[in-house]
């Protein structure tokens, strides 16, 4: 193997090659990709020193939605905004923690041709505790034409229209994995050059794994149909493998990456309480839906592909299911 070869790529170079293969491409979703890897450096930072300095707790408010608001929430959505505000590849931004979407109208970003959404710190009720947190990221190619400013058309595009999609799981070690439509790949974050490298390449979803994720405290507000899923997950069955082993970490981000490298599958239904169950469609569902898709497996709201679903709001929520395909067909045939 030649020193090239078996040199470990950092999340910079490989998105530089991947753009030596369009010789038409801007190096637009390049520079997003690196601004959305510095912003997570700095969060990263902030989120291993949580338990130390007075950035821990409650930051007295409650988001759009009603939810308390943590400190590291609104430094991360201060740092993922103002990276991009400040860099050349985006022209505005919707995130969970804003009331509305913001747009970019300087000279250079109202010139960008992309938009970005994202769920700064998911899991928020995990940081108290030393549990892994993450950050979703969704991107998009504006419908306004560039020169504009961006408007909530840009925003609300159904999820088959992303163009990459991502996240960044703060755990014991942290990594940030992307999506495009041409493959999922994996960074880990090696603290000491401060670099994302190349850990996890073509990631693949295995068709058929071994674990189920939900919240089983709801068990007895979710639908027949799910809870009849739920029981055969936990019964002997030769064809499936069961029974499965259930896993939930109630971040999101962490139980989704693990499924996806283990195989598994991971819902969030529809409850009593939450008919559209928690979960936002933008931030959360579409991300990990293209990520998960891209990587062979599959996302639903139980009635129809989660991709196809054509938004009406910034902050709308929607039931999910996703995950190992087979998994998800069996599913499927409870539903
Ligand atoms: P958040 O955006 O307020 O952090 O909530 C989203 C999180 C997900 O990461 C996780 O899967 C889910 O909420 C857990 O909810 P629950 O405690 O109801 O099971
Ligand atoms: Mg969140």
């Amino acid at each position: 193997m030649s020193a090239i070869s078996r040199k470990v790529l950092t999340l910079d170079e490989f998105t530089i090659l991947q753009l030596r293969n369009f010789p038409n491409a801007t190096g637009e979703l390049s520079g997003l990709l690196r601004d959305i890897g510095l912003a997570a450096k700095r969060v990263n930072v902030e989120v291993n020193k949580a338990g130390l300095v007075d950035i821990l707790g409650d930051a007295g408010a409650t988001n759009i939605q009603g939810e308390d608001v943590k400190k590291l929430d609104v430094f991360a959505n201060n740092q993922f905004m103002g990276v991009l505000r400040h860099g050349i590849s985006c022209a505005g931004i919707g995130s969970e923690e804003l009331d509305d979407f913001v747009v970019f109208d300087d000279p250079v970003s109202v010139n960008s041709k992309y938009v970005c959404l994202f769920d700064p710190l998911d899991g928020s009720g995990n940081i108290d505790v030393n549990v892994s947190i993450g950050t979703i990221f969704s991107v998009f190619r504006r419908v306004t034409p560039v020169g504009t400013p961006v408007t909530a058309a840009d925003f609300l595009q159904p999820g088959v229209k992303q163009v990459a999609a991502g996240y960044v799981i703060y755990g014991s070690s942290t990594m940030l994995v992307y999506a495009t439509r041409r493959g999922c790949n994996g960074f880990t974050l090696d603290p000491s050059i401060g670099e994302f490298c190349l850990s996890h390449p073509d990631i693949k979803c295995p068709e058929l794994g071994k674990i189920y994720s939900v919240n089983h405290g709801n068990f007895f507000q979710y639908d027949e149909g799910v809870r009849k899923y739920i029981d055969g997950c936990q019964r002997k069955n030769k064809s499936n493998g069961g029974p499965y082993t259930q896993r939930y970490i109630g971040s999101m981000v962490a139980d989704v990456h693990r499924n996806l490298i283990k195989g598994g599958i991971f819902m969030y239904p529809a409850t009593q309480d939450k008919p559209n169950g928690k979960l936002r469609l933008l931030y959360e569902c579409n991300p990990f839906a293209f990520i998960v898709e891209v990587a062979g497996g599959k996302a639903t709201n139980g009635q129809q592909r989660i991709l196809e679903i054509v938004p009406t709001e910034l902050h709308q929520r929607s039931p999910l299911f996703i995950g190992s395909k087979l998994m998800m067909e069996e599913l499927e045939s409870h539903l």
